[in-house]
């Protein structure tokens, strides 16, 4: 067994870290005896903290620059090192990468976060509060194969807290639903499930939604800043801008980000088709297969709507991303094949 060639308390250090069998498998016996493997904490401008057994370091990146896509770091990455020179040998494959293409072809890819357990998909109960950017979010972490949960923050600012859970509870059956009032260590304490020791928990969400808060709270602390939303709309001011690992006292990883302005869908069918599974599932029994649910005889999607056993918006929604993401990633492969020609 590979494992055993790493002294027990370095192994403690590393599994605390997030170190798993998936990992540790990907080295070679050389890789095990030259290198060690470190995780990325946190992103600055051009620096990255990394952390391992008995090792942390602030380290400008040298990686090979063939292309700079494919080598990319995210926050939670695993590396491997050389001790010696901190040089950067390779990224370990992923279990999980959030990454996004902002709108336009051409525009360079963000990563997000890697290495993520579970997602916290965060939204506050005001005037911000948009069933469909959730719906965004939702589809993005199916898509990338993370469990998500919904936390509505700032249960305090409402009189009708249920229908905030019962809307979000409404996009997908049987996805977790958790509220708080994100300044309240006791309410907060409801997310503790999910962060324990050598867990990473990514929170995404738009700003001013609560996600530096939360991390203040379940750590005890208030190292990171946090501002006001505005008053007319209840926005956020984009106060975090680093992407960041924080610990917390019983064992899990919170990786805060900054609030995204927008969320465009982009090669996201799989998570299309696990979030709108029932849509699918009834365009199936149209009885034609290129239906388009509009006036079609034998249409099964409209037969739902009319029994009332399928909303109307959903489908709307459904039929909206789509579209969206049909468009992206159909000029996403347009970019991709000028690229591949001037090579
Ligand atoms: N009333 C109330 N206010 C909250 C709650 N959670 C957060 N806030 C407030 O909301 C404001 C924004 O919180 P932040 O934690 O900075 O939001 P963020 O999501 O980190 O925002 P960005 O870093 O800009 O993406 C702060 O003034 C918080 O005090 C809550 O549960 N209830
Ligand atoms: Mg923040
Ligand atoms: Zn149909």
């Amino acid at each position: 067994m590979s494992g055993e060639l790493i002294p027990s308390t370095e192994a403690q250090d590393l599994m605390e870290l997030g170190w798993r069998p998936f990992f540790r498998d990907q080295l070679s016996p050389e890789e095990h005896s030259h290198f060690q493997p470190v995780r990325v904490m946190a992103i600055y401008r051009g620096k990255v903290a990394l952390s391992g057994a008995g090792f942390e370091q602030l380290v400008v990146p040298k990686v090979p620059n063939s292309d700079p896509e494919e080598y990319q770091l995210a926050v939670g990455d695993w590396l491997l090192i050389d001790p010696a020179s901190s040089q950067i040998s390779r990224i370990l494959d992923r279990a999980s990468l959030f990454k996004r293409r902002p709108p336009g072809s051409g525009r360079a890819l963000q990563l997000i976060a890697a290495n993520v357990d579970t997602v916290f998909i965060v939204a506050s109960c005001n005037h911000d509060f948009n069933l469909a950017r959730l719906e965004r979010y939702l589809i993005l972490a199916r898509e990338v194969g993370v469990q998500p949960v919904v936390v509505l923050t700032k249960v305090d600012l409402t009189d009708t807290p249920n229908q905030f859970v019962e809307a979000a509870r409404s996009l997908q059956p049987g996805l977790e639903v958790a509220i708080v009032d994100g300044r309240d260590p006791h309410s907060a304490g409801s997310l503790a499930s999910w962060c324990g020791v050598g867990e990473t928990v990514a929170l995404l969400g738009s700003s001013g939604v609560g996600k530096s808060t939360l991390i203040n709270t379940l750590r005890g602390s208030q190292d990171i800043a946090t501002q006001d939303v505005r008053e007319a709309d209840s926005k956020g001011r984009h106060t975090t801008t680093v992407r960041e690992m924080h610990r917390l006292a019983q064992g899990g990883w919170l990786l805060d980000t900054p609030g995204m302005r927008e969320l465009q869908l982009t090669d996201a069918a799989a998570g299309l088709a696990d979030v709108f599974e029932d849509i699918l599932a009834l365009a199936q029994q149209c009885k034609f297969s290129d239906c388009a649910h509009r006036n079609e005889p034998g249409c099964a999607v409209r037969q739902a709507l009319i029994e009332g056993t399928l909303q109307p918006d959903r489908l709307e929604r459904w039929g909206k991303l789509t579209a969206e993401d049909d468009a992206n990633s159909a000029s996403l492969e347009q970019h991709r094949s000028r690229t591949r020609r001037k090579r």
